[in-house]
């Protein structure tokens, strides 16, 4: 009842509703609807209240709450559906228990992670309210082969999204966001599927927006997009997101269209033309990155001078002499 009190007091944003409205158009009672107009007070939301007028919304809290989320965005079904959590364990854990009896497009955000994870077990530190901590799942008619290009799709989209609010970040291929040579953001694809068909991809993304200090083990390669001097509310960086996610991520699925993705992806490479290491299974290489090809794979010239191309998932990827 809540978000539907404040869905109403969001589509009218610059007029007072009056408690009548509401009540009647909740089938609530007025005293009631006051009871709900507290406690959203008391979340945070700065409402102004005025007998015989009503209440109007003045200003939203930085909640990354269903009725915030919903409120103005500009998709076809990316976030048609959210579920909010004050904490979870990990929201892409969340989603995969939920992904088979969700509508594509769900999006599951958490102001907390208490297991947050990153590729292959590590962890992945999700300060509270510090960050957005966000899965989307999404039911795409397509073979397993073609699911993890949807992370460079992420990238492309979250480097377009903040490009859009003046930060100047870029990708480290295949799966991580730059911002002054440190990790802002970082993806976590995952799949359920049979031999020849997805049931589910859930794409898991978290980005530091607020975090000054970070925890010992990340400090050195860690960054938050206001700890780089840009003041940007987390739920303009999330609509952002998912508003430019659904546009390159519908070219791909429905006409198998990569080429605006991966000319993001190039333009806005961090390593492209570098040398960088690749760490592979504990070997460590030094090469140079030449091109993302049209499939999305990394060119680079090997120690022996040859020609090669990787796959995303294969490798990770460190700078000369830092992280980047
Ligand atoms: C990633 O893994 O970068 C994918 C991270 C995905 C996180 C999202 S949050 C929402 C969703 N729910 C989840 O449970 N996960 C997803 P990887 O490339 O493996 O990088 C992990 C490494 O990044 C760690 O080993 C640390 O070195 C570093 N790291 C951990 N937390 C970090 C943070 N908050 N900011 C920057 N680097 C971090």
């Amino acid at each position: 009842m809540r978000s539907e009190i404040i869905k109403i007091l969001l589509e009218n944003k610059d007029e007072f509703v009056s408690g009548e409205y509401i009540s009647e158009k909740l089938g609530i009672t007025r005293s009631a609807v006051s009871k709900h107009i507290k406690n959203i007070k008391n979340q945070g939301y700065d409402i102004e209240s005025i007998t015989r007028k009503g209440h109007k919304i003045i200003e939203c809290p930085d909640l990354l709450s269903e009725s915030i989320v919903k409120h103005d965005l500009n998709t076809k079904f990316i976030g048609k559906e959210v579920i909010h959590f004050d904490t979870t364990e990990s929201t892409n854990d969340y989603a995969k228990k939920v992904a088979v009896e969700s509508i594509d497009g769900t999006i599951v955000v958490s102001e907390d992670q208490t297991k947050g994870r990153g590729r292959r077990g590590r962890q992945w530190h999700s300060i509270k309210g510090e960050g957005i901590w966000l899965s989307i799942i999404l039911k795409p008619d397509i073979y397993p082969h073609k699911a993890p290009f949807i992370t460079q799709i992420a990238g492309a989209s979250i480097v377009k999204a903040l490009k859009k609010l003046k930060i100047d970040a870029s990708i480290k291929w295949p799966n991580d966001i730059i911002v002054n040579n440190k990790k802002i953001s970082g993806i976590l694809t995952e799949l359920g599927a049979e031999i020849d068909r997805v049931n589910y991809i859930v794409l898991g993304i978290g980005i530091n927006v607020k975090t000054v200090d970070f925890p010992e083990d990340i400090k050195s390669i860690a960054t938050s997009i206001f700890k780089e001097g840009y003041n940007v509310k987390r739920i303009d960086i999330l609509k952002n997101i998912l508003e430019e996610f659904e546009v390159l991520y519908l070219d791909y699925i429905q006409k198998n269209d990569k080429s605006s993705c991966i000319k993001i992806c190039k333009e806005n490479s961090a390593i492209l033309g570098k040398n960088i290491y690749i760490i592979n299974n504990d070997k460590k290489r030094k090469v140079k990155c030449i091109d993302i090809n049209e499939a999305g794979n990394l060119v680079i010239i090997n120690e022996d001078n040859d020609i090669e191309e990787l796959i995303a998932g294969e490798v990770s990827i460190r700078g000369e002499r830092d992280y980047i």
